[in-house]
């Protein structure tokens, strides 16, 4: 047995295989893949999933990570046999919302890149002869999904990674991890103990377990889901037996009902997300996986019979998928079921996967919940991040440290991974809130907030009013574009008055829920050098926008770091991933010290925004005295509060920052004081259309770390001359290359407004040139905005565009960027 390996990874399903594939070929070698059951049908998910690959998704990583995965298993073989059918996918609409969704996706697929095309019901037809036209309204076909041979597959890209040193060894249980100093030292498996680097956990439903051997928390949820493979049907092709082909037809999903449908030679392959939700507790789970079972033909009966991933079809959540399926496939009303299993597999609180090191444990890292479609696009991200320091796709989505502790809890682990059980094929709107766990975090203004009307939406826990009924009277007397249905799901007239009206008189938005973390200590400085771009050395008061970078130097996130003394500093990041980013790298002479919950925060803002603060203050606030982006420490009536003069609204006036005990009275002073001067709560909906106008980006939307500092137009935030700092070699480089494509500002000329996520075009070309990131009407500027990546070349002010929204073409114009107060006379004042 093996007693050392750089790396280590749990589990050889198709996840681990495809890391330990990648790594080889990045030349990390030493790497040792472990399983508990034999290898290469372990017994694992990989082993029981029927493997249809849909590309598109709402999501943009997720579409990258399955179209990666599409391109390497087509290139795979193992003994002659193809790991990828490319027969195409067909994704039917049985209702009018439905095509319209579809009509939104085919945007979404050429935004990221997969070809897809809106057929009518007879093309489906033709495609699926099967299937009743008269039943849908059309489909969307991706001629590049197909079905994928995970086992094969994972077996196909273990051999090139033996062949070039990686070890694989199946029938060898982890049993435990000894652990010091916050790191794995040796893995404890039933074949002896390995001496490790770094472990990865790819071990699917196992996942829980395995981290709690090791103290990790990995917040996933097993679930069954059941799939059905029919007897013999006369119309779909040859049977194994008389040599036909596996699969010829497109795959076909029905998303109206949950379910999908694939050939299996002359059977029907059917899943189904219809059913009650099965949550599998982790300790239920079987300890192994004695046998692997039926990877290559799960319609040969027995197949699936020993796996521990696989429970017993319930045949009574089958009846109403049973009777969808015959209806929009008649001819299966010949055929029966012949076998079916409840397969288990992981959901987790938003749909995605969990990657990356852990919160708990340095050298821990984790893969889990990774469906087949995703697989090799993880293993190549996995790879990237564990040998070059960082992933070149943002995987922000789908970082592991992307949840806090609350959200590490199995109450709510539980609550929301059924949820997106439930919700696995439905038609979800970007902005909809959950409807449980609510309300959970709610900041000290909160009743305040319900007294005056506040419509809540929630983000990472924290409900945040989006807008306030109370301001309904700011409507009268405007006139207001409201943007159609789908942008408009979430948009209320009042949104447009409270924007209009904040750059009058004065408001107070709550912005409680923007993550904050102190930093102190004789590193503090130290610390914030080495991980942002910006000069970070001046003195005590004064405030700078700064980025963090990847080792790519792609942008890791864009914060606020004020310096309140010689060593304390307060950083405004963009999430929870950032304070977990600073906490990694601190050393004992530095603290990180999340600090959003328990303090609490109002953007006063506004040209009377001065008016209300001076008479409460007991610091001069004038602009000689309290200039932009600068801090202070002052009181506001009795309340002790730390003011940053900035506004990602654009206008002038500060944040202010107390701790929670005193929110109230902060909110209560401000909003007396603030009476005689119009003052009024506004909410999220302003908020966003007034930053998007003022060009202000936001981190996840408009840029990640996939863009660099110079693409987004943020160089002015970057300097290199100070010294070392993460990114800013790789950066350096980058910039030996001219500029390849920018973020910029679009106008829609016909004044529709966008989601964002469309795709634009260049002329009349039928390729896509680009993709908007976040869009709205700016209500001020009197135009419909989009932000877009699109080639360096079209990024001049005056060129002309379309833009797709809902399959329809809009013409869109480059426009300077920002359209709002571009010399920044609101704020400077
Ligand atoms: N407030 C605080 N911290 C934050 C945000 C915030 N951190 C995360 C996120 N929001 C950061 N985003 C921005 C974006 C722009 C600005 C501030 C935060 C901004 N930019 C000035 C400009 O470009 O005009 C910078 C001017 C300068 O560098 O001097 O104000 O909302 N606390």
């Amino acid at each position: 047995m093996d007693t050392s390996a750089r790396i280590m990874i749990v589990g050889a399903g198709v996840v681990g295989c495809s890391t330990a594939y990648h790594l080889a070929r990045a030349g990390v070698t030493d790497v040792l893949v472990v399983d508990q059951g034999p290898l290469f049908a372990t017994g694992g998910s990989s082993s029981h999933a029927p493997g249809l690959v849909f590309q598109t998704n709402a999501s943009e990583l997720l579409t990258k990570l399955a179209a990666y995965t599409v391109e390497r298993f087509s290139a795979e073989e193992l003994d002659g046999r193809r790991c990828f059918h490319q027969v195409g996918g067909i994704e039917v609409a049985a209702t009018e919302a439905r095509w319209d969704d579809l009509e939104r996706k085919r945007g979404l697929a050429a935004a990221w890149g997969v070809p897809a095309e809106l057929i009518g019901p007879n093309e489906v037809h033709d495609r699926i002869p099967q299937l009743d036209p008269s039943r849908i309204h059309g489909g969307l076909y991706v001629p590049t999904d197909g079905i994928a041979k995970p086992v094969r597959a994972a077996e196909a890209m273990a051999r090139e990674a033996t062949r070039r040193g990686v070890r694989f060894r199946g029938n060898t249980e982890v049993i435990g991890f000894d652990v010091t100093g916050g790191r794995v030292r040796a893995v404890r498996t039933t074949d002896g103990s390995v001496e490790v680097e770094t472990v990865l956990c790819c071990a699917g439903i196992w996942g829980p377990k395995i981290g709690s051997l090791a103290g990790v928390s990995i917040p996933v949820q097993p679930v069954a889901h059941q799939y059905a493979v029919t007897g013999p049907t006369a119309d779909l092709g040859a049977s194994k037996a008389a040599g036909g082909d596996e699969v010829t037809q497109p795959l076909l999903r029905h998303q109206d009902c949950s379910m999908y449908f694939r050939q299996i030679h002359d059977r029907w392959g059917i899943g189904s997300y219809q059913h009650r939700v099965l949550p599998v507790q982790a300790a239920d789970l079987a300890p192994s996986a004695p046998r692997g079972g039926g990877a290559e033909a799960p319609s040969d009966g027995g197949a699936w019979k020993g796996m521990s991933s696989v429970h017993p079809f319930t045949p009574q959540d089958f009846k109403q998928p049973w009777d969808d399926a015959c209806e929009l496939l008649p001819a299966l009303g010949r055929a029966e079921i012949a076998e079916g299993m409840n397969g288990l597999m992981l959901f987790t609180a938003d749909g995605m996967p969990v990657l990356g090191p852990s919160r708990e444990i340095d050298n821990f890292w984790v893969a889990e919940a990774v469906w087949i479609t995703h697989s090799a696009g993880v293993g190549r991200a996995m790879s990237e991040w564990l040998t070059e320091g960082s992933p070149r796709l943002d995987l922000r989505a789908a970082d592991l440290r992307r949840f806090e502790e609350f959200a590490h809890s199995s109450s709510y682990v539980a609550e929301r991974s059924a949820q997106s059980f439930r919700e696995v094929y439905d038609v979800i709107h970007p902005q909809q809130p959950p409807a449980r766990p609510r309300p959970l975090r709610t900041t000290p203004f909160h009743e305040r907030e319900e007294q005056l009307g506040a419509v809540f939406l929630e983000a990472n826990g924290w409900e945040r009013p989006h807008w306030y009924d109370c301001n309904e009277h700011l409507v009268a007397g405007r006139e207001i574009v409201a943007p159609g249905e789908w942008a408009g799901r979430y948009f209320s007239p009042i949104v447009a008055a409270e924007h209009l009206a904040a750059r009058e008189r004065v408001a107070m938005f709550d912005m409680t829920s923007l993550a904050r973390a102190e930093v102190s200590g004789r590193g503090a400085l130290e610390l914030l050098q080495r991980l942002t771009t910006n000069q970070l050395d001046r003195k005590p008061g004064y405030v700078t926008y700064t980025l963090m970078l990847e080792h790519t130097g792609g942008i890791r996130a864009d914060i606020t770091v004020a310096r309140l003394s010689e060593t304390e500093f307060q950083v405004g990041c963009n999430g929870p991933r950032d304070i977990a980013w600073l906490r990694r790298h601190a050393d004992e002479t530095t603290a990180v010290r999340d600090i959003t919950g328990g303090t609490c925060c109002i953007g006063l803002w506004g040209p009377k925004a001065r008016d209300v603060l001076a008479p409460l203050a007991d610091e001069d606030v004038s602009h000689e005295a309290f200039r932009f982006f600068r801090a202070k420490r002052l009181h506001v009536g009795e309340v002790p509060v730390t003011a940053l003069r900035l506004s990602y609204v654009g206008e002038l006036g500060w944040e202010l920052y107390t701790s929670a005990e005193f929110g109230r009275r902060l909110w209560d002073l401000l909003a007396a004081q603030g009476t005689e001067h119009g003052i009024f709560p506004a909410g999220r909906g302003a908020f966003n259309g007034m930053r998007l106008e003022k060009g202000y980006r936001a981190w996840g939307g408009d840029m990640s770390s996939e863009h660099d500092p110079d693409e987004a137009g943020l160089a002015f935030a970057v300097k290199p001359d100070k010294g070392d700092f993460v990114g800013r070699d790789a950066l350096l480089r980058r910039r030996e290359q001219p500029v390849r494509r920018r973020l910029c500002c679009l106008r829609i000329d016909d004044g529709t407004v966008l989601m964002g996520s469309e795709p634009v075009f260049a002329g009349s070309g039928r390729t896509t040139a680009g993709f908007t990131t976040s869009a709205g009407y700016g209500h001020s500027a009197g135009a419909s905005l989009a932000y877009a990546w699109i080639p360096a070349e079209l990024a001049e002010p005056g060129t002309e565009l379309r833009v797709s929204y809902f399959d329809r073409r809009h013409p869109a114009t480059v426009v300077a960027d920002p359209v709002f107060d571009p010399d920044m006379s609101r704020m400077r004042c």
